[in-house]
């Protein structure tokens, strides 16, 4: 039994589609951000930076979400939904993941907590510095999936289409969300459609970019 200690809609939500997509067993705890639970001494325990998701697996804490969802991927090859060792595809598909987890994200992190990266009196600056990270990444992606889709790899789905989903929902209340660029919002509209991301706004209880 997989245990992932969530909070709707953040950086846990691709865990969560993940565990869905490949039919595995799992229960959800929920980390309250308004009681800032994620910095509770008992919650540090399991993942020392404070944030979500955690995953506990066989028994121990894994964190990092895009360590998690290679490892699922991994874990169950049998599934087909990342590429394997040794596959035509896997460099193009680990370029994604930690293109994603390395410049991405955390771009988005500069864009909703811009504190954390210089003073108050700079968050103004930091937020438009971050939207310009994230918009050219749009102009990056965009450009890839016109070239190579519908789908992050081509032609079949993977679990890599899930972490890119999940930070263009992000970017919906930015001044131009990821889905006004056309190929992004052909891939949007496909995991949108799909039985995991559904069931996803439906336990985590979101509503907006349904
Ligand atoms: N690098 C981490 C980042 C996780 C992260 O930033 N999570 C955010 C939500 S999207 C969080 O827990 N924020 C609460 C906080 O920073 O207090 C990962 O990819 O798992």
């Amino acid at each position: 039994m997989l245990t992932l200690y969530y909070s709707p809609g953040s950086a846990s939500m691709v865990v969560h589609l993940a565990m869905l997509e490949l039919g595995l067993a799992h229960e959800l705890r929920l980390v309250d951000f308004g009681s800032l639970a994620q910095k509770d001494p008992e919650y540090l325990r399991l993942n020392p930076n404070g944030v979500v998701p955690t995953l506990i697996i066989d028994g121990a804490p894994v964190y990092e979400c895009a360590a998690l969802l290679l490892l699922l991927g991994e874990r169950h090859a049998d599934k087909g939904l990342a590429p394997v060792v040794g596959a035509a595809d896997r460099g193009l598909y680990l370029q994604w993941v930690l293109h994603l987890a390395n410049t991405v994200q955390p771009a988005f992190r500069q864009w909703f907590y811009p504190t954390d990266f210089g003073p108050d009196d700079q968050a103004d600056a930091m937020r438009e510095y971050a939207r310009r990270r994230i918009e050219a990444a749009w102009d990056r992606l965009d450009a890839h999936l016109a070239a190579h889709g519908p789908f992050m790899l081509g032609a079949e789905f993977s679990l890599l289409d899930l972490y890119a989903t999940m930070l263009m929902r992000w970017s919906r209340n930015m001044p131009k969300p990821a889905d006004r660029w056309p190929a992004i919002n052909g891939l949007a509209q496909r995991i949108k459609a799909r039985p995991s991301w559904q069931r996803v706004y439906e336990v985590e209880g979101l509503t907006e970019w349904a």
